[in-house]
């Protein structure tokens, strides 16, 4: 199996069904149905919908089924991009290569456009498509961990302290917070979907969710380490910007090979947690292996 190819593949299902299910650009009020797709169709690796769907079909899940849950966790994270751009937030000028929201549409609109995707994403988890597929108490179980994973408890959570972080000294376990809490909770909660709507047992769902947790954590950590050595053409967005902002980061904290240390051993623990499914779980590896060689 080619890694790219299989990413590829994925990436197109989710771009066409992402498509079918937010409303079109054309519909009144055409400003926030524009906003919301500048970004969502700006590009993007799609990897939380891809997770989703790759721990689905490791323990047996059907790829069509599972499909428009996983395109609201790409709802989810476009929200966070857009609303992270922000002046309030981190002032960015470029996102996927083109215009954050905001300079294209203007603040009101991309704060909308923001809440709008949010809101699209449980309107799409709790969908007629989605409840003729899934027994009602595990799709509850999803959507209350999506919602738990989106807010306070998770994303905001870690929003808010890295704001806060902004300019001081953290220790290293404020920045783990930071870290699994902006980012890894949806990368974990991912690959939990996945492995919940597919079908998973209690030992498969403890192994992925090993799994995400590590390639979770080692994906921001990646993440900061482009920010000091990446390139803007690749990644369609500035480096640098974590050090003009005086950002906790891995490498500020610890050191460039330190953090690329970090990430390795994360990776390697990812390896291990899929270590029972056996060679059933190769894409997954690979995709581990992805989150820290990937260029952007
Ligand atoms: C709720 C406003 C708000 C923020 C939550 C996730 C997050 C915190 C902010 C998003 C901004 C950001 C740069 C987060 C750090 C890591 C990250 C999520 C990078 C972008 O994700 P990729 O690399 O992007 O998956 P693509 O474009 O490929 O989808």
């Amino acid at each position: 199996m080619n890694l790219n190819v299989y990413l590829q593949e994925k990436k197109d299902l989710v771009d066409a069904a992402l498509d079918r299910y937010l409303p079109p650009a054309e519909k009144f009020p055409r400003s926030v149905h524009q906003a919301m797709r500048h970004i969502l169709f700006a590009g993007g690796k799609r990897l939380r919908p891809v997770l989703a769907l790759s721990a689905g079909e490791l323990v047996g899940g059907n790829t069509r089924n599972i499909l428009p849950c996983a395109c609201a966790l790409e709802l989810i994270h476009t929200y966070s991009l857009i609303h992270d751009d922000l002046p309030a937030m981190d002032n960015d000028d470029y996102r996927r290569g083109m215009l954050t929201t905001h300079k294209q549409f203007g603040e009101a609109t991309a704060v909308l456009a923001g809440d709008a995707l949010l809101t699209e994403a449980f309107r799409l988890l709790s969908c007629e498509e989605v409840k003729e597929k899934f027994p009602a108490g595990v799709l509850i179980e999803v959507i209350n961990e999506v919602a738990f994973t989106a807010g306070s408890g998770g994303m905001i959570g870690g929003q808010v302290v890295d704001i806060e972080s902004e300019g001081k000294e953290i220790d290293p376990p404020l920045l783990e917070y930071i870290h699994t809490h902006k980012t890894g909770a949806l990368i974990l909660t991912s690959v939990r979907m996945g492995a919940k709507l597919g079908g998973a047992n209690a030992m498969e769902i403890g192994a992925l969710t090993r799994y995400g947790e590590s390639i979770g954590l080692a994906f921001q950590i990646v993440d900061d380490l482009l920010n000091v050595e990446g390139d803007r053409e690749e990644m369609g967005k500035s480096p640098g910007t974590d050090a003009v902002q005086s950002k906790a980061t891995y490498p500020h904290l610890l050191g460039v090979s330190e953090s690329k240390r970090r990430a390795e051993d994360l990776v390697a623990s990812a390896h291990k947690a899929l270590e029972p499914f056996g060679s059933k779980a190769d894409v997954l590896k690979e995709i581990a292996t992805f989150v820290i060689s990937r260029r952007y």
